[in-house]
């Protein structure tokens, strides 16, 4: 099978699963083009049945906005008619399921009918969906594709209670590889970033305003009222001046660092003890089950999906959104109870099992291969 995958190609989680899903699929032997602007982050390195296909902006003086869509949708139309694609899989609604509509119809007047998957991750439906400029064409999209899947059983309620949508949802849950995300030694780090055997606390995210990244640093002082710790936030986005700002008024600024945007996230979390994820909206929560992954517990809100991954008082806890007493409280509990803390650790671990890409990436083929055949009967008819 031959699939084309259009994502974002950044640090955000709908590209990153996006990336992990054909590095899987190329792993199993099927072919995996990616369409995109430029080549996915986390692609970065040979992988034999991985092609990447560049979209290239326009650049005319009359453009003040180069028209991506348009040249996205001529890339897909190509990649699909010369490489002889048998499915398209798109990542976040807009512009992606919108764009590609245009190239299946495009590539029907050819005699071409591609089957489109739409995969909703996230703040395509619970941000910038539930803008209501976005309505008309998201319900269109959304209905107009061949299959629908969502990353959590609340993204699926939620894009059905905010749209009038008449598709059915399947909905796959974000996947992990346990080959990469597992807890490996790394005293020698460890003994660098913590000399004094200090609780490591992380947190990673794109530090928009719906992380609420201040709420960990919040947390981290109560933390740090009370035991000594050091807090390593990793990643990088438009909020990241403010929260530096924020962290030098703190007396515990020395015992934050920010670490930007870093690639080998699973060695900083092989030496971490607690992950936070506070989170406005979460569909998932990606970054959280990579911590689980290393035997790391979450101490996290209980937006979106994220209750279904982050299990309150088993694999770690979560609080009401903004409740940092309570974040700080439960987080202290396991920090303070070394036995308690090892086994909130294996239970993580445990829970991230479920997840293994082993378990969730047959359930892509499935729908790939559901679609295929669908396509083809209808167009026999
Ligand atoms: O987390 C982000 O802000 C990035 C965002 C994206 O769409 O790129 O991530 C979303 O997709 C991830 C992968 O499916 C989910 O694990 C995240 O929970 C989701 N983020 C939000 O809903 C805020």
């Amino acid at each position: 099978m031959k699939i084309g995958i259009v994502c974002y190609p950044t640090y955000g989680g709908s590209g990153v699963l996006a990336t992990e899903l054909g590095i899987g699929l190329s792993d199993k032997g099927y072919e995996v083009h990616f369409i995109t602007y430029q080549k996915p982050v986390r692609l970065n390195a040979f992988h034999q049945n991985i092609y990447f296909h560049e979209v290239e902006s326009v650049d005319y003086p009359l453009f003040e906005y180069a028209p991506y869509e348009s040249a996205l949708a001529s890339k897909m139309v190509d990649v699909v008619k010369y490489e002889k694609l048998d499915i398209l899989h798109v990542h976040y609604a807009i512009p992606h399921a919108t764009v590609a509509f245009l190239a299946k119809k495009i590539l029907a007047r050819e005699g071409i009918h591609i089957p489109v998957i739409t995969t909703l991750h996230g703040t395509d439906i619970t941000l910038v969906g539930i803008n209501k400029t976005f309505t008309p064409i998201i319900e269109f999209s959304i209905d107009a594709s061949d299959g629908v899947t969502a990353v959590s059983n609340d993204l699926s309620r939620q894009t059905k209670e905010n749209f009038n949508i008449k598709h059915d949802i399947r909905v796959i849950h974000n996947f992990i590889n346990l080959n990469r995300f597992k807890k490996s030694n790394k005293d020698h780090f460890k003994k660098a970033i913590a000399p004094n055997g200090e609780k490591i606390i992380v947190h990673t995210s794109n530090f928009r305003p719906v992380k609420r990244v201040g709420d960990v640093i919040d947390v981290f002082r109560r933390i740090t009222n009370v035991l000594p710790a050091k807090l390593l936030l990793i990643g990088d986005g438009p909020m990241r001046s403010e929260l530096e700002e924020r962290a030098r008024k703190c007396p515990q600024f020395e015992n934050i660092r920010f670490l930007g945007k870093q690639d080998a996230v699973e060695e900083i979390l092989a030496i971490s003890d607690l992950f936070l994820m506070p989170s406005e909206k979460e569909s998932f929560g990606l970054a959280a089950l990579e911590a689980m992954a290393c035997e790391v517990p979450v101490i996290s809100s209980n937006a979106g999906g994220i209750p279904e991954v982050n299990i309150h008082g088993i694999t770690g806890y979560l609080s009401n959104i903004g409740d940092v007493d309570d974040m700080a409280k439960n987080a202290l509990y396991l920090l303070e109870n070394p036995e308690i803390l090892q086994q909130f650790r294996q239970n993580a671990f445990r829970q991230a099992q479920k997840f293994d890409i082993n378990n969730i990436l047959p359930l892509y083929i499935n729908y790939y291969e559901e679609m295929i055949t669908g396509v083809k009967a209808k167009t026999l008819v």
